[in-house]
């Protein structure tokens, strides 16, 4: 995985940023709603606005168990700012996001994963289904990232330096191979 994230940011060493489940539960059962439109880069204390986040379908699923989707080349409109203080998502704030440059729904196999830069706007639809639904997430980044100390998704009890690099068991160094395999 490492690897082919070093590919893709185009950087020949990476780092774990973070990981974790992410369960959303069926919206009939009232804890939880749609995840906002959001980018991932406001929410992390990352000094550079390039890193990847691997979603992992930890199980069959349909699409109205709540799959992500993402507004195509809306990476490239810069940084829309945080949505989660004032629950206003990106869709409102941002007219230059077009309904029809969403992608389509998807429905997922288990093991089925899903890429997405740091700045691409993305949510995802409650749960409407009976079911919860369960994924995995990893975030990498450029090994060369600077910690901004910006707030956001950050283990308790770490603490960094300011603009120190993540040099911290929490954000292992991972082994990059140069097999050439395709991603
Ligand atoms: O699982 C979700 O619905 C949202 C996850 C997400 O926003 C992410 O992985 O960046």
């Amino acid at each position: 995985m490492a690897s082919n994230v070093s590919r893709l940011l185009d950087v020949s060493r990476v780092r774990l940023l973070a990981d974790g489940y992410l369960l959303k539960m069926p919206e009939s059962e009232g804890y939880h709603d749609g995840t906002l439109y959001h980018q991932d880069f406001p929410g992390n204390p990352v000094d550079r606005s390039s890193f990847l986040t691997v979603w992992i379908a930890l199980h069959d699923m349909v699409a109205e168990q709540g799959t992500m989707r993402f507004y195509n080349r809306s990476h490239r409109l810069g940084v829309l700012g945080q949505v989660f203080a004032d629950g206003v998502d990106l869709r409102t704030r941002c007219p230059a996001l077009k309904e029809n440059d969403l992608s389509a729904p998807l429905q997922l196999r288990a093991g089925d994963a899903t890429i997405h830069h740091s700045l691409a706007v993305h949510g995802a639809p409650p749960n409407r289904t009976s079911k919860p639904r369960w994924a995995y997430n990893m975030l990498y980044m450029d090994a060369q990232s600077r910690y901004t100390m910006s707030p956001g998704m950050f283990p308790e009890g770490v603490s960094l330096a300011p603009f120190a690099l993540f040099d911290h068991s929490m954000f292992p160094m991972l082994p990059v191979g140069n097999s050439g395999d395709e991603p």
